[in-house]
């Protein structure tokens, strides 16, 4: 993209890489930067803009007549170059195309739906919480339970068969990683696209799907009318892509939180129905997605800058989320706040579907670890996991004493 036609008078700009492995071991600096830099600021290296402050982000996200996701929600615009995958029929779809597959995921995901499992996965909590303990009072918090409860209930209430499931956190981190730049992180998923790709497109079929779960729920809409049976897999597709990865980073984030702020930890186990708030507090502190991309449908003002029509924008979730216009000390994590109106989960038509499914899985992962660990703490550094796109956990060793 030229950035000599841009309205460049005062345009803050950031010749920053977001994408870098120096920022996303530790985006925190390049945040503030952003958000102190000015309502809009152009990523030189990008010729892209980007929007760092809540109030900002929040107006783009709910704004999706003129800040659109069908050109993609990555830095690569579909209009001009091809997708990596077929597109989302969700994730990357705007009304009216978006709506009816929307309206199905989210049946598919409501309440009524998690009822039905609430009490199964509070005893499958339960039960990984004794297998971990039995092995000793330090374990790793991102992968012992992180990443472990996710893939222990997530896949079943989908309904996909065992085979092959090591393959879902790959395949998610690859996605994730394809919305940001052509980069090392990129190059590192390529190898195997196509035999994870392949894998996951297979588990979407109706006849490889349990004749129970979500899968099987969003095939019975196809056989309502309600989409299409060639809409079927792809809403299945979206199930096995943004349900996974993001779930056990959110949960690693949520037990990162507590093991470094031990008197939030001493709070819930006082009063163990604040796990849910827990999370949310989480989500808006870690930003488990730190960002999404959304085009420009036209020349959009803000402020005194125009973004250009047909540009992209990368929209700054982790920085909205601790933007000190909107939060009061932003970078504690600290249970007696209301996170509501955080856009870890974004913001309007986009906002996660499978957000309710996120928060019965954490909730019940940290009732369980409440009801049994007094005290946890770290017990050696925290290794990031770099993406393009999610901040996450590799390891957080801890140590917990038992009541
Ligand atoms: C999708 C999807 C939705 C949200 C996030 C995401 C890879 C994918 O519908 O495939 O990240």
């Amino acid at each position: 993209m030229p950035t000599s036609d841009l309205p460049t008078s005062d345009l803050p700009t950031s010749d920053a890489d977001p994408f870098s492995h120096e920022v996303l071991e530790d985006p925190l600096p390049l945040h503030e930067a952003l958000r102190e830099a000015g309502p809009v600021v152009l990523l030189s290296r990008y010729g892209t803009f980007a929007l760092a402050r809540y109030d900002d982000v929040h107006a783009a996200l709910v704004n999706w007549q003129e800040f659109e996701s069908s050109a993609g929600v990555g830095l690569s615009n579909f209009r001009v170059e091809e997708p990596w995958r077929p597109p989302s029929l969700l994730l990357e779809a705007d009304p009216p195309r978006h709506d009816a597959p929307r309206r199905v995921l989210q049946k598919v995901l409501g309440p009524r739906a998690l009822r039905r499992l609430r009490e199964g996965w509070a005893a499958d909590a339960d039960a990984l919480v004794e297998e971990v303990l039995s092995r000793g009072t330090s374990f790793d918090a991102a992968r012992d339970i992180g990443a472990a409860f996710p893939l222990r209930v997530f896949p079943d209430a989908v309904g996909i068969p065992e085979p092959g499931r090591e393959k879902l956190l790959p395949y998610g981190d690859h996605a994730f990683n394809a919305f940001g730049p052509d980069n090392d992180l990129v190059a590192k998923g390529a190898p195997r696209v196509a035999e994870l790709s392949g894998w996951v497109n297979a588990q979407c079929q109706r006849d490889v799907l349990a004749p129970t779960g979500f899968g099987a729920d969003i095939w019975a809409a196809s056989d309502r009318g309600e989409i299409t049976p060639a809409q079927a897999p792809l809403v299945v597709r979206s199930l096995l892509t943004a349900g996974v990865d993001t779930t056990v980073h959110g949960i690693s984030a949520v037990l990162y939180a507590f093991a470094t702020h031990p008197d939030q930890w001493q709070r819930l186990r006082a009063e163990p129905g604040l796990a849910r708030v827990a999370f949310d507090e989480a989500v808006r502190w870690e930003s488990p997605v730190q960002t999404f991309f959304r085009t420009a449908t036209t020349d959009v003002r803000i402020g005194d800058v125009v973004v250009p029509e047909g540009r992209k924008v990368l929209m700054f979730l982790a920085a909205a989320n601790r933007d000190p216009r909107r939060w009061a000390d932003p970078d504690r994590f600290d249970l007696s706040r209301d996170p509501s109106g955080h856009v870890g989960f974004g913001m309007g038509i986009h906002q996660c579907v499978g957000q309710h499914v996120a928060r019965l899985e954490a909730e019940s992962i940290v009732t369980a670890l409440a009801r049994r660990v007094r005290t946890i703490e770290l017990d050696g550094p925290p290794v990031r996991h770099h993406n393009n796109t999610l901040r996450a956990l590799e390891s957080v060793p801890v140590r917990v004493v038992l009541d």
